[in-house]
């Protein structure tokens, strides 16, 4: 093992194609220096490779715990080659120098992932010696390759094929640069994942036997917030913006980021933020339902019979925004919803199933980006099994907005009638429909329903009384009538106004969460009027 050319460390835990590698460098004449059982194996394909322990004179130990913590291996690392010191410390010590680290550490990852890990079992498959050494080989990035993933065997080994001929071979700045940059992000991933999980492990002294599985609260954005990135977006909400997505280390069951898109182009940044605005919105619902969503606000949903029913009364709504819409079903998508959406301009379509038929329909319409995403199971308790987050964040002037979600869910038994008349049985449906949704839009909103629809969505306004007012213009653009609606008010109405504008619109009941200091002025008008009013006790703002 001499300097006289390149000289390889090979440690991988996955050893998919190490062996093509290393015959590879070995047919570059470079030498290979590798740990226990990476060894063994270029070893047993007949490949020259020197074992670690005995550059290092030292045996693994530990049950592999130590295996490359040696001055021989991180000097190999770290020596500076333009230093003249450096060098001469090698020598004084009998050190070769590592050019080449290949290194990918003990699957931590996979193993918490499996169904019944122990708590040891995920202790010992944390990698203390593989980061180490890609730490060093990635600090020295400009002497030492750094290799963390199989899938950069091929550019390495494109480079040094390349400059063989010129003598010895050798990478470029740019990629050991690239390597190191990828080695460090690895590093952060690896760490991130060992700490989430540890996060979310509770520990109960008593069951700290070598089988213990730990019970695990994953509570996304609340154990440490780690998040891995899901790919590069081609912009972001414009096209001077730069974008990615990224996602959850673990998402939660039934979220966005767990769909698979069946077909269309590439979603953007706005597909993104408006699919997940409409999937939550959709996941809310236990009837079937269907929510169109355009600009972060829902502009149409129902509850209907199935796919179709829910669909068609959605479009009512607000045909004229539903078109470019993202829209989103909590059923199976079948042939006839399938043809009935594809006769209007959809940009992304988010379903639990679609049926052969469906998708039959949609391979016509090659830009339509249809979404696969599994619903999350009933009977969840935690939020995550909810498929909630169970933060919320939003980024301000060097600064981050940290809340906790607006999981609230209201039942008939926190509702209170505060007027002389009571809601009708189907009123108070309505009511709770129209509840439902206010809670995904924009503030102000205001949002008249009838028959389990939604006729006319008021949203994101910085008047109340504004939004009261779209929402009627709205419903009169769409050939609807409010004549008897229920209408929901994110919050409170803080005088009488804005109640008398929903009612003079056609509102006969009203879901509010009360708590003004006038909502004795409000409830007087609501009796005068002779409307039913209910107070949810909860306020929806959503910014
Ligand atoms: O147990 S370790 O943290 N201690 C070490 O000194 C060490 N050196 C390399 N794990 C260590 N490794 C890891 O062993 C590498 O990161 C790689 O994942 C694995 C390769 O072991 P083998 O060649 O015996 O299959």
């Amino acid at each position: 093992f001499k300097t006289t050319t390149m000289n390889a460390l090979l440690s991988v835990s996955d050893k998919t194609g190490i062996v093509e590698f290393a015959q590879a460098l070995h047919a570059l004449g470079i030498k290979l220096l590798s740990t226990g059982g990476t060894a063994k194996l270029l070893a047993d394909k007949g490949l020259p490779v020197t074992e670690v322990a005995e550059v290092t004179q030292f045996p693994e130990m530990l049950d592999g715990r130590v295996k490359t913590l040696h001055p021989k291996v991180h000097g190999g690392l770290l020596a500076r080659r333009e230093l003249p010191e450096h060098m001469a410390a090698l020598k004084q010590h009998g050190i070769d120098t590592i050019d080449l680290l290949v290194v990918n550490l003990y699957p931590f990852e996979a193993t918490v992932a499996k169904a019944g890990c122990t708590l040891a079992d995920a202790i010992e498959n944390i990698d203390i010696g593989g980061p180490a050494m890609v730490r060093s080989a990635a600090k020295n990035w400009k002497d030492v390759g750094v290799i963390t993933s199989a899938d950069q065997y091929e550019a390495v080994l494109a480079e040094l094929k390349a400059t063989q001929g010129q003598g010895s071979c050798k990478l470029s700045d740019k990629l050991r640069f690239a390597l190191s940059i990828a080695a460090f992000n690895r590093i952060a991933q690896y760490d991130g994942a060992i700490s989430d999980y540890l996060s979310s492990v509770t520990f109960e002294e008593e069951k700290l036997s070598e089988t213990y599985v730990p019970q695990r609260a994953l509570f996304p954005g609340q154990s440490n917030g780690i998040f891995t990135k899901v790919q590069d977006l081609r912009y972001g909400e414009n096209s001077h913006q730069q974008a990615a997505l990224y996602r959850d280390l673990y998402p939660a069951p039934g979220s966005l980021v767990t769909g698979v898109q069946l077909q269309g182009k590439e979603l953007s940044y706005n597909n993104i933020a408006d699919a997940d605005a409409a999937w939550e919105c959709v996941k809310s619902f236990e009837a079937a339902a269907c929510v169109i969503v355009k600009h972060a606000n829902p502009c149409g949903v129902a509850v209907g019979l199935d796919a179709l029913s829910s669909y068609s009364k959605a479009f009512q709504t607000d045909p004229t925004s539903a078109f470019g819409g993202i829209i989103a079903f909590n059923r199976v998508v079948d042939g006839p919803a399938a043809q009935q959406v594809s006769k209007q301009f959809v940009e992304v379509l988010m379903a639990p199933e679609f049926t052969a038929e469906a998708l039959e329909i949609f391979k016509s319409k090659v830009n339509v980006r249809l979404l696969k995403i599994a619903l999350p199971a009933h009977g969840g308790k935690t939020d995550w099994e909810r498929g909630r987050n169970a933060m919320d964040a939003k980024r301000i002037g060097s600064g981050l907005l940290l809340q906790t979600a607006d999981n609230h869910e209201l039942s008939l038994a926190d509702l209170k009638v505060v007027t002389k008349k009571q809601p009708t049985l189907e009123e108070m449906e309505d009511l709770l429909f129209a509840w439902k949704v206010a809670k995904y839009v924009k503030s102000n909103a205001i949002v008249f329903c009838k028959g389990g629809m939604t006729m006319g969505v008021g949203a994101g306004q910085m008047s109340r009384l504004d939004s009261a007012r779209i929402a009627s213009i709205k419903a009169q653009h769409a050939g609807l009538t409010l004549q008897g609606t229920a209408v929901a008010s994110d919050a409170f109405f803080p005088f009488r106004d804005g109640l008398d504008v929903v009612v003079d619109a056609g509102a006969t009941c009203v879901i509010q969460p009360g708590g003004s200091m006038r909502d004795q002025e409000v409830i007087d008008a609501a009796n005068e009027r002779g409307v039913a009013m209910v107070f949810s006790g909860v306020r929806h703002f959503r910014h």
